[in-house]
Formats: structure tokens, sequence, C-alpha cells
């Protein structure tokens, strides 16, 4: 296994919780050739007590993650080729949403977007066809609706049982009624799991225990990412109007129903109704103090993880059920209960082996929806070193130390459940905890009216107020300012003003979000060699654009190496998870430090930053005496900088960053300087404009591990001639390219796209957008987009809320293709 080339023995694997993920994991592991899997449970099998041990089994597999998608789309192929006594463990019912709302019509508009995006079937039908699917259904209050044939409800428990079985029949062992009650561990490995019962050696342990992750966390020393909150599901009295609908045995025909303007969501159970509501509070349950199984059955609990049902909770929705439909109004709740399972910050699962303890892996905070796409993927990653699949928003590395602490996960978790059906903007954020992370220069910004958006804990400008005279200026704004309401969401015409100064004189940009490692130690050099894919063995000085590739030559990241001394480095990274790989591949006598939040970063560019910047320093800032992709560490005024030539917004100019006391000083400095050049403060929308004009891949968004260097137009990054490297075989080996990240240019002026719509080519979906903004300097929106190679001049069609927004393939880069703003 891979990560355990420091162990000589065979792994042995100890999976804690035989839920659905627990039997999914085992099935899978064995499946890869594992053998000696132990599968453990505080709870009598097969009903151990779990989430899954009530879990209703609703699969809608459309959601705005890819990845998500298709882990539920392998579900459902996995389940429906699952048999236990006879009968499939999954029923394709098919689902349908309903919108109430224009803004929800709108939002399932959207979704049959992704649906098509992410290849899962879907229709947006009338009214009418929503009372036909479902009879019940006040069709009057309906828009419409979005009809997916293939959804339909995962029998959780047998699906559990049945790989269950299979995994047993290849030697994994379950055992039931061990309550885990430590993780041992000797020179940061895992080593064994210690239960009520008895001791187990394990090379790789796996945390498959539901809400009840942060107990077992804690057992290990890992912090874990999530909230148990309870979620109310109730059944109704049998219905006159469902006798004789459903054989008993599937218990379903009618696909399950979401009704999300009111949080709700409906299956039948033969002639009953099932709800589950998510219109109440929120209701927090501390892991800690769940009761063992024996426990709260002897309390009249049905399991450990179904609470008392809460009728002040229910009453609403109970409402809102009978106006939707009716033929409940003459009948009532027959039994509900509150049942527990797990929020993120984020709604993602946590997945992925820790950073402090090796062996320790966790799978968390998964659907039944996602259960066995999640259980491939962590067992490739375990088995191979990589899985089939991009993990980067699943991986449990991709919180900040300061998104892990148990105030933000109590209060972000809870918002998640409160928004779980919501339509949200891909832009917004969540109104708490904020402010959390502020730059040095957030005074300032706030003096200009800056509009602040979050990420990764930060507080971001994405453009100031204050620019808002320039508006005037700048015809580009025209085109864009009958926007729909949905793009003009965290948005304003003040963008546009901001990108075309930058273009014609020069702009501030807060770059200190963007995070910094620095590399340093005898073996630096060589380290960085061997991981990424150009040449940073250059002279100290010299700044590399490098590619962090997996094994199997996937895009791991992106990064630039400043070479500052013989065994010092600044590395310009992604995610948090940037750090743990390299860490995780580091000899001894290198160290990797991250210096993002002492340090500041501001991006000073244009094309009269020169005039701007060499009055206040001592140092050659022209072109002969400090060329592109060149760093120094010098002085602008009073303010010790390191200084890196290069410009993601494609203009000439550096970054400058130094530490975090001296930020503020620096931004004063610059902008009392730059008052004569008439600079100005530029937030992120102008900044991602910019970028996508010039071409410049977005790590996360644009590529991941799905994609190879080469799909992704980043050859220019990958040196062959120049020794070994993480992933180079893999590259060697490379079947011709089938698909490549493409830049489209939207026909019409005035139309915008933001990101994941399908791309329809001769009227079929083929592929999808990454990402997406209006490119000022251009006059057109630019879309960069997974499609097959196509020559540039192709016509293809967006689907941007339901409608066929007409684009075109173009060459690259779209803006100064031959540098001329850049290398002068
Ligand atoms: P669990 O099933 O909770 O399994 C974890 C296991 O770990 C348990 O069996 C537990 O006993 C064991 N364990 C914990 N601690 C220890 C220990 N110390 N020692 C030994 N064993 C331990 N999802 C959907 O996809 N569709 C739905 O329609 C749906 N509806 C839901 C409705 C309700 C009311 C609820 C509460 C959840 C619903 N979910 C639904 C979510 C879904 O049920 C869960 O996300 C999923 O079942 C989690 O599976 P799991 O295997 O991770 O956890
Ligand atoms: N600045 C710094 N580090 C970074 C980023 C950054 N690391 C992460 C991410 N952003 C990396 N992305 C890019 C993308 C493109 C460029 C720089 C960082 C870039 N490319 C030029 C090009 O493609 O023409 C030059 C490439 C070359 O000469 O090799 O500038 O914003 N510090």
């Amino acid at each position: 296994m891979s990560s355990a080339p420091e162990t000589t023995a065979s792994p042995k694997v100890v999976v804690i919780g035989a839920g659905i993920v627990g039997c999914s994991l085992a099935e899978e592991l064995t499946a890869r050739g594992l053998h000696d899997v132990t599968v453990l449970d505080q709870g009598p099998l097969p009903a151990p007590g779990g989430s899954t041990s009530h879990a209703p089994g609703l699969v809608f597999q459309t959601g705005p993650s890819k990845t998500m998608t298709a882990f539920a789309r392998y579900t459902v192929e996995k389940f429906s080729a699952l048999e236990v006594d006879g009968s499939p463990c999954f029923e394709p019912v098919g689902g349908l949403e309903l919108a109430a709302t224009p803004e929800r019509w709108a939002d399932l508009h959207r979704k049959a977007g992704w649906a098509a995006s992410w290849g899962v079937r879907g229709e947006l039908v009338s009214p009418a066809r929503c009372k036909e699917l479902w009879p019940l259904v006040d069709e009057s209050m309906l828009l419409g609706g979005f009809h997916t044939p293939d959804d339909g409800l995962a029998r959780a428990l047998p699906a559990a049982r049945a790989q269950m079985r299979r995994a047993q029949e290849r030697g994994a062992r379950f055992l039931d009624r061990h309550t885990v009650t430590g993780i041992e561990q000797a020179d940061g490995r895992v080593t064994g799991v210690v239960t009520d019962r008895a001791t187990f050696a394990a090379t790789h342990v796996v945390s498959a225990a539901g809400f009840w992750g942060p107990v077992i966390g804690r057992m290990a020393g890992v912090d874990v990412p999530l909230l148990p909150l309870a979620h109310q599901y109730a059944r109704t009295k049998p219905l006159p109007e469902l006798a004789g609908a459903n054989d008993p045995r599937t218990g379903a025909s009618k696909p399950i129903l979401r009704f999300q303007d009111r949080d709700l969501y409906f299956r039948e159970h033969t002639d009953r109704i099932g709800i589950g509501s998510y219109a109440h509070r929120p209701l927090p349950v501390d892991p800690f103090a769940v009761l063992p199984y024996d426990e709260a059955r002897a309390r009249a609990l049905d399991m450990p993880s179904s609470l008392p049902f809460t009728e002040e909770d229910w009453a609403p929705s109970w409402e809102a059920c009978r106006t939707l439909l009716p033929a409940l109004r003459n009948t009532d709740i027959e039994e509900g209960f509150n049942g527990v399972f797990s929020f993120t910050p984020d709604g993602m699962p946590v997945l992925g082996e820790s950073r402090a303890l090796r062996g320790f892996w966790l799978a968390e905070a998964v659907w039944v929806t996602h259960s066995a796409g999640v259980a491939r993927a962590v067992a490739e990653w375990m088995v191979d070193g990589y899985a089939s699949t991009d993990l980067h928003e699943c991986d449990l590395h991709r919180f900040e130390d300061v998104q892990r602490s148990p105030a933000y996960v109590r209060e972000r978790g809870a918002q998640q459940f409160v928004e779980v059906y919501d339509v949200i903007h891909p832009l917004q954020p969540m109104d708490r905890p904020r402010p959390l992370r502020v730059s040095p220069f957030h005074a300032r910004q706030q003096e200009l009216g800056a509009y602040f958006l979050e990420g990764g804990g930060w507080e971001r400008p994405h453009w100031y107020e204050a620019n808002a005279p320039l508006v005037q200026e700048s015809g580009e704004a025209e085109k864009t300012k009958e926007r729909d309401p949905w793009s003009a969401r965290h948005w304003s015409p003040v963008v546009a003003a901001e990108a075309r100064v930058t273009r014609e004189r020069v702009a501030l940009y807060d770059m200190t979000p963007l995070r910094r490692l620095e590399v340093t130690g005898p073996g630096a050099l060589a380290f960085l060699q061997r991981m990424t894919t150009n040449n940073v063995a250059k002279k100290p000085g010299a700044v590399t654009y490098t590619l962090l590739l997996d094994e199997k030559g996937g895009v791991r990241s992106d990064l630039t190496v400043a070479r500052l001394a013989a065994e010092r480095f600044q590395v310009g990274a992604n995610s948090p998870a940037d750090q743990v790989w390299l860490e995780r591949h580091a000899p001894g006598d290198v160290q990797i430090r991250d210096i993002t939040s002492g340090t500041c970063c501001i991006g000073v560019w244009g094309p009269l930053v020169r005039a701007l910047v060499q009055p206040l320093t001592r140092d050659d800032f022209s072109h002969e005496g400090f060329g592109y992709f060149r760093a120094k560490e010098t002085y602008i005024g009073h303010v010790p900088v390191t200084a890196l030539r290069l410009s993601y917004v494609g203009e000439l100019g550096w970054e400058l960053y130094t530490t975090a006391d001296l930020g503020l000083r620096l931004w004063d400095t610059l902008w009392e300087a730059g008052q004569e050049h008439g600079v100005v403060a530029a937030g992120r929308s102008a900044f991602n404009s910019l970028r996508l004009e010039k071409g410049y891949r977005a790590w996360g968004v644009d590529m991941t591990e799905e994609h190879t260097p080469y799909e992704a137009g980043l050859d220019f990054a990958v040196r062959m001639d120049r020794g070994d490297f993480l992933g180079r075989a893999a590259l060697e080996q490379l079947p011709p390219v089938e698909r490549r990240l493409t830049a489209l240019l939207l026909d019409d002026p005035s139309a915008v796209v933001l990101g994941k719509e399908p791309v329809h080519l001769d009227g079929a979906p083929r592929g999808y957008i990454t990402s997406a903004a209006y490119g000022y300097t251009l006059g057109r929106c630019v879309a960069y987009a997974w499609l097959p190679p196509l020559p540039a001049g192709s016509a293809v069609h967006i689907e941007y809320f339901g409608e066929k927004v007409p684009a075109t393939v173009a060459d690259e880069p779209l803006f100064d293709p031959k540098m001329t703003r850049i290398r002068r």
C-alpha cells in the first residue's frame, strides 16, 4: 500500500464502523486484493444503530460537485447490481424536484445544466407532468419540476449487508459488539485499535464511524471537522389513496420527491408516505454524549442515532406537507424520530489520511447516496496512492487550521443544515464567523468601500466602491449593465473599471491569501526537482512555474518556485493539501513551513508600474535589471520586501511580499506613490477576469488530479529532458489526448456564463465549463471548457439556465499572445 513505505509488514486494515461506508469500504478493499480487513462495530450486526440503520435511502444524484455526482452515479450502478434475498438494493423509481417559486424554477434549470454536465439523465417538466408522476401533488402551486429517471431509492441496510457478505467471502472479518476505546500508535504511525473486548494490531485504520467521527478522532489525536445534527423524519398513517399502489417488497413506485422551497422531501413506504424535513432549527448533538446501543434500547430509543421526535419542530412542516399533498389533510403522522447524521463546514465529506498519524484514515460525513463512490475512491487512494476521481473538495486537508476549531465547525455545520436546500449562488459566502482572517490592508480596504467575499477564512475584496466614479469612463460596463439577476449577484460594473485601469494604468491587488511555503535545507533543491515537472535548478534569483503531479500523471497543483538562496525556496501554492503532499515526500534534510499568515503580499501591476515602483527602491527595476520571472530581496521605502516579477493578470509588475507587521506601511507607500499615476485598488473579480483573458489556469477549478498537463494545456511547464520527477513515468505512457481544456469566447458581447454549465456540440452535451468571466478588454465573456479536441473557430452552445448561448472555440492566449505587455 502506498502509504506504508515505512512498514514492512503486509497490510492489516481495521475499519471502525459497519454502516454503509464501512461495509462498502471493506468490499472495495477486498476487491483490490487486501484480505486482512477487520470491520468493528459497537452495535449488533446487521443493524448496528448508526445513521445507516434508519436512512430512508433517497438517492438524488445531481449536485454542483462533479465529484459528488460521480460518487452517486457509482452508488446507483453498484447497488443496482447487488441483491439481498432476491431483491435488488436499488429501486430506480426516479427523482422529482418541485419548484413553487420563480427562484427555484430558475435553479432547477441550473440543476438540469449540472445533470447534463456530469452525465445524469434529467428533464424539466410541466406542473401537469409533475401531477402525472405524483398524483397526490397539488400542481396548482407549481411552476414545474425536474425529473431524473435514474435516481431512486437505495435500500441502505440490505446494501450494507450485501457488501459485507462479499467482503466476508474474500476473507474480511466483521465483529459486532466491539466498542473502540483507543487507537495505538508508535513513531507517528498507527499500530492498533483497542476495543472493550480485545486489541487488534493494524497497519491501517479507517474511521468510518459516521457522526461518531470526532470521538474516534480524539482517540487518535486528530480533529475531525464535522457536527452531528438531528434531522426529522416521519411516516404518515396508511393513506387510502395509496392502497394497493405499491408492492410491499419494494415499497415504492413513484419518484422520490423534493419540495425544497419548504425544506421537505418525500418517499413512499408501501401505503404510507415518509417525510423528511430540514425546516426546523438546527439540533446539534454531542457525539461524546450519544448513548451506547444497549442503554439507548433500555431508554426505549430505537437505536443510538435515533432521538425522540420533537413535535414542536414538526408543526410548520406538517402544514407545508398538507398544502403540497392535500390528501394528508385526512390523516396524521404515525411515527417520527430525530435521526442524527453529520454536517461539515462546507457540506462535503472528510476523506484521507491524517497528516499527524500515518496509517490513520477518515471516511466520514458521507451520505448513503455517495457511499459506494466514496468507498471506491478511498480504497483506490489507500491501495494505489491516488484515486481515479478528483478528491480535492473532500480532502481532510482542504481546511485551514482556523477552519477546524470546534467553534467554527459548530457554527458552519449548523449553517450548512439551515442552507441545505437553499438556492446558493456560487460566490455566496456564509454569514458567520466573519470576519475571521484579514490581511494587514483590511482597514484601508474598508475605507475604500471594499465588497468582501470570503474564501479559506479570508476576507477578500471583490471590488471597491471607491472606484465607482471610474465606471463612467468605462465603455465596457455598458455592455454588461443588463446582466441577468443571477450573474449580477456579487458583481458590479465597478469591476470593469478596475480591469481597465489595470490594463491602462496601474492597480494594487491584495494577494495575501495566496499560499506561501518556505522550503529550506541542504536537500531542498533535489527535493523540488524530484517533486515537480519543470527545472528549478537555476541560480538564486530565478522563479519557475512548475507542476506537482501524482503517480498517474494527474495535476495535483501548479506552483511558482522562487529560488531566493542556494538552500531557500519560496513556493506559491494552492490548497493546504499541497503542504501535506510535500511533507509526505520530504526527506529529513528538507524543512517546509507555511509562511502565509505571518506575511502578506501586494500585486502591483499595470503599464505604469515601473514609474510607480522605481523611485521607491535603490534596486534597478528596469527590464534589464529585473527580468521577467526573477526574484529580488530589496526595500520599498522603509519596507523590506521579496519582489517576484510575475503576474497572474498578464501585466507588467511585481508581487511584493513582506511580513504582516509592515503590510500596512507597504500599502500606504505604494498608494501614495501611485497617486500621480492614477493607481487604484482592484479586487478579485477584476483579477479573475484578467487572468482568464490571459489564459492562466486556476488549479482546482480548471484542472485537477483528473487531468494531465497535456490535456490542461500546460505542456510548457513539463521538462522531460531533465531527469526523473514524480509522475514522469506515467506521462511517458499516456494515450493520445482525447479532451482538452479549451478556450471559448461567447458570441454575444452581452452574454455571460459562470461555470459548470454544459457545452453542447452538434446538439448533444459533450463537455462542461470550468471557469468563466467577462473579459472587459476583449469585450466578450471568456469561458474555459473540457471538450474533445476542436479546431479554433468551431461553434458550440453553452446551456445557461436552459438558454442555448452560442460560443466559439478560440486560439490561446486570447490576450497579448506575444507577451509584449509583460516582457518589456
Ligand atoms: P453510520 O451508519 O452511522 O455508521 C457508523 C458506525 O460506526 C455505526 O454503526 C456505529 O455503531 C459505529 N461506531 C461508532 N463509534 C464506534 C466505536 N467507538 N466503536 C465501534 N463502532 C463504532 N442519506 C442519503 O443518502 N439519503 C437519504 O435519504 C438520507 N436520509 C436520512 C434521513 C435521516 C433521518 C438521517 C439521520 C440521515 C439520512 N441520510 C440520508 C444520511 C445517511 O443516513 C448517513 O449519511 C449515512 O448512513 C452514514 O453512513 P456511515 O456508514 O458513515 O455512518
Ligand atoms: N503567484 C505566485 N504563485 C502562484 C500563483 C500566483 N502559485 C499558484 C498559482 N498562482 C499558480 N498559477 C500561475 C499561473 C500562471 C502563471 C503564474 C502562476 C504565469 N504563467 C506565465 C505563462 O503561462 O505564460 C509564465 C510561465 C513561464 O514563464 O513558465 O505567470 O499568482 N507567486
